[in-house]
């Protein structure tokens, strides 16, 4: 049966099991639009198109599916930007619709075009870095081969953004339905790993003090379980990336907590004190999980890295064992080899040792910072108490998190890892809440970054979408403030700044307001506020020259 392309590309969306598309119109990319009309699919109209991509992202992230965002070409298309490469650093699968100018004014100077032809920008190369596939659609007979190639990139084993870019005249042209036939779903293949278990089983046998390093790779594998079985079954304590905070339940016996920078820097001491074998599952160690590549986390331990992803392995350190596998399964086979060849738990001394360590009281320079964080140390333990399995938490903040938020062993954190833009957390909370429509919601940012996307709470109020924003309210850009006492003498500029009346705006928003100034706030908030279903707007007041005092790279 002949129909339009609009009309197959939203069929098409459907078939990804897309139900929600995040967007904003323009006339280019209309007849799309006009088909979505007629679809099951939910549109959401943004407020700006990086609000767009960021909700698609925040939805793959929480799915483990398809998501997408549509735009219109020109300004639409560049305004996505920043949330198409933030998908492409998060390996998230996120389609890109956006539409173009038709074909036959290419090069005349057409509004908004975007085609790259006699001057214009060219979206394609805008793209190109940032999507693992893209296209100007210009004609029909390939379409069904357009459609697989997009679905592979989307859903294949290194999964990321698709462009697809459609002329406004081929949206309305025909096609046969067939085309659709041509798509292949690519399963998801578990890939087996080359090297034999055994010989990982036999470094874990050998070594006193092994610890195992979790990264993402364990959340993507669904390597959770095994890795806290084997963890308790042999007492091998796991330190995890930022972004695999919670692989194992922190603040139970056998988690280090997070390995990082802006840590409480708890895994890094025993890691360096104590451990002789670190077993990197699915974790990239990049400049902050590293601590800027500190050469004493390796050295004079033996060191095994697995990874799904062949680039992965040996990309920032030498390993001794290093395995290109799918993490769930190869964990399996090792334990079962230990549990074969009955390997008796490691002692766990150390850790005992340890834990009493950094129980000394804290430096007199800590304690101040203790206290000036208090309370959002105290609502983080409260966010904690009150829902500890189900709630969504996306954090641009990250650096409180990291010492004082306990994260279970459910998928609820989620740090802005992409490319760290400021602005990301509303929009990818209110992408994530689409999904999961049960799990309360909540977006963690500073003031610099909520002036970025705040407009994005309308959007909020506009869909019914319920919200937990959370402003920290320092007045300053605190990690550039940061950077300029401990790096440039306290020569400070552009970085502090007024913050408009967030009860006012809340009020203008037509959302509750919560301003916590002290510990029975929080109490307040916590009883009375309705985290679950509403939209609310909470502010935490903290002084501006209490910056965590760990030390960038730059
Ligand atoms: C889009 C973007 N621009 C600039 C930066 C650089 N940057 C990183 S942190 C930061 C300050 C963030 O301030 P705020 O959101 O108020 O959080 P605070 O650290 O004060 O809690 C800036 C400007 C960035 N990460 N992203
Ligand atoms: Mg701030």
């Amino acid at each position: 049966m002949n129909i339009s392309v609009s009309d197959l590309i939203v069929r098409y969306l459907e078939r990804l099991g897309i139900d929600t598309i995040f967007g904003m119109p323009g006339a280019h990319v209309l007849p799309i639009y006009d088909r979505l009309h007629d679809s099951q699919i939910k549109s959401v109209l943004v407020k700006h198109e990086q609000g767009a991509a960021f909700m698609a992202g925040g939805y793959a992230r929480v799915s483990h599916r398809p998501a997408a965002c549509i735009a219109t070409a020109g300004p639409g298309a560049t305004n996505l930007i920043t949330g198409i490469a933030n998908a492409y650093a998060e390996r998230l699968p996120v389609l890109a619709i956006t539409g173009e100018t038709s074909t036959y004014i290419f090069g005349k100077g057409g509004l908004q075009e975007s085609a790259g032809e006699g001057g214009a920008i060219d979206q394609g190369a805008l793209f190109a870095s940032i999507t693992r596939y893209h296209k100007l659609v210009e004609r029909t007979d390939y379409l069904g081969q357009v459609l697989n190639q997009a679905t592979q990139a989307l859903l294949g084993r290194e999964p990321g953004p698709v462009l697809l870019s459609i002329p406004y005249n081929v949206q309305k042209e025909t096609v046969d339905d067939g085309v659709l036939d041509q798509i292949h779903f690519p399963h998801k293949l578990a890939i087996r790993h080359a090297t034999p278990a055994s010989e990982l089983a036999e470094l874990i046998r050998a070594a006193d003090a092994p610890v195992i390093v979790a990264g993402y790779g364990c959340i993507q594998s669904g390597a959770r379980e095994v890795v806290a079985t084997f963890a308790e079954r042999f007492n091998i304590p796991v330190t995890t990336s930022l972004k695999a905070k919670g692989v194992v339940a922190e603040g139970t016996p056998l988690s280090l907590g997070c390995l990082g920078v802006t840590s409480n820097g708890d895994a890094y001491r025993y890691l360096v004190a104590h451990a002789d074998l670190l077993v990197f599952l699915g974790a990239g160690f990049n400049e902050r999980t590293s601590y800027v590549w500190d050469a004493k986390l390796l050295t004079g331990k033996k060191v095994v890295q697995i990874d799904r992803d062949p680039t992965q392995l040996g990309r920032v350190f030498q390993p001794d064992l290093a395995i290109c596998g799918d993490i769930r399964t190869t964990m399996e086979d090792v334990l079962a080899a230990l549990e074969t060849n009955a390997m008796p738990p490691k002692a766990l001394d150390r850790l005992d040792l340890h834990r009493e360590a950094t129980r000394q009281p804290a430096e007199p320079a800590q304690d101040e910072q203790q206290e000036a964080f208090r309370l959002i140390r105290l609502f983080f333990e409260l966010l904690a108490q009150r829902f500890p399995h189900n709630a969504l938490v996306f954090d641009d903040n990250i650096v409180f998190a990291q010492s004082y938020f306990d994260v279970s062993d459910h998928n609820h954190y989620f740090p802005n890892s992409g490319i760290s833009s400021l602005g990301h957390a509303i929009p990818a909370a209110i992408g994530a809440r689409c999904f999961a429509k049960d799990s309360p919601t909540f977006a963690i940012l500073g003031d610099g970054g909520f002036q970025m996307c705040c407009m994005e709470m309308m959007t909020a109020v506009n869909h019914g979408i319920p919200l937990n924003v959370v402003v920290i309210n320092n007045g300053t850009l605190s990690l550039i403030r940061k950077n300029q006492f401990q790096l440039y003498g306290e020569r400070y500029i552009d970085c502090d700044f007024t913050n408009p009346d967030f009860a006012l705006l809340a009020q203008s928003f037509g959302v509750a307001h919560y301003r916590v100034e002290s510990a029975a706030d929080l109490d307040r908030l916590f009883a009375e506020a309705d985290l679950s279903e509403s939209i609310n707007l909470i502010e935490i007041l903290l002084d501006k020259h209490a910056f965590p005092r760990y030390l960038s790279a730059r």
